[in-house]
């Protein structure tokens, strides 16, 4: 078959980034992913954390894939870097699984969650899913941001604790189905088995177009000008994903 030479037929595996603030459940959808696929997918996983590697930890502990095949990398005090702006430490990681287990399907990477804006370079990764939970306002998904609005798929996460939160799944749903058009939306629990089946249903239909060279990644954009505790300011307003350099304007 004649290759497309602008999307060749990838040897590599699908990087699917998994990013959304803190608690949201990122580590434990990753874990579920890995529980339901890695019977039939050959599996990869690289957390981010900011000191520790406690996400790794917590998926070895959980026993669903080889301990070995998931790394850990720490990002020091600025974690959405490492997924955006110097994504080396991360590639590195990626590439040394990919290596290390050739062939791989999948590889996982989750955000060391740090704010509602971070969002994946594409260059990391080839798609990314961005998590919420109910727990954390009904309101949220309708403030938006680049990985609400525009990561391939958005995750509601925790749905089972809506009735004791006091979120309306449905508004919910309906909100961000506004901020996002028709880029899909999945409400989540691991507790409901058929919104589980939507998620693995999403990722097979992603992997499916990936190995047949038609997936395209695309950039949900940069994450909001914002600062951090030492006063520093992050303006991240231009492209500089493999220059190394950094906007950091003292104010
Ligand atoms: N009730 C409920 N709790 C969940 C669900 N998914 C994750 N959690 C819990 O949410 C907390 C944070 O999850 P974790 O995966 O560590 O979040 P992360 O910081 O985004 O990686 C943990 O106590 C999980 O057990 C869910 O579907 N329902
Ligand atoms: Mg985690």
């Amino acid at each position: 078959m004649p290759e497309n030479p602008r999307n060749p037929v990838p040897a590599r595996s699908l990087r699917l980034g998994v990013a959304g603030p803190v608690g949201t459940g990122k580590s434990s959808l990753i874990a579920l992913l890995c529980r339901e696929l890695a019977g039939s997918l050959r599996i990869g996983v690289v957390t981010n954390d900011i000191y520790t590697d406690e996400d790794a930890r917590f998926l070895r502990s959980a026993g669903v894939l080889d301990p070995e095949r998931i790394r850990a990398v720490e990002t020091g005090a600025c974690p959405h870097t490492a997924i955006r702006d110097d994504v080396t430490a991360n590639l590195l990681a990626v590439e040394d699984l990919e290596a290390d287990f050739d062939p791989l399907d999948l590889v996982l990477v989750e955000s060391g969650g740090d704010n509602l804006t971070a969002t994946f370079s594409p260059a990391l990764v080839d798609a990314q899913v961005f998590v919420l939970d109910v727990a954390g306002g009904g309101d949220v998904a309708r403030k938006g941001g680049p990985g609400i609005a525009r990561a391939d798929l958005l995750v509601l996460n925790k749905t089972d604790l809506a009735p004791h939160v006091g979120v309306d799944v449905p508004q919910m749903l309906a909100d961000a189905r506004a901020a996002r058009g028709e880029r899909p939306v999945v409400a989540l629990s691991r507790l409901d088995r058929a919104s589980v089946e939507q998620l693995t249903g999403w990722l097979a239909g992603v992997l499916a177009e990936f190995r047949a060279g038609r997936h395209e990644a695309r950039d949900p954009g940069p994450m909001a000008p914002h600062s951090h505790a030492d006063g520093t300011v992050h303006a991240h307003e231009h492209a500089h994903e493999h220059d190394g350099e950094h906007a950091h304007a003292l104010p």
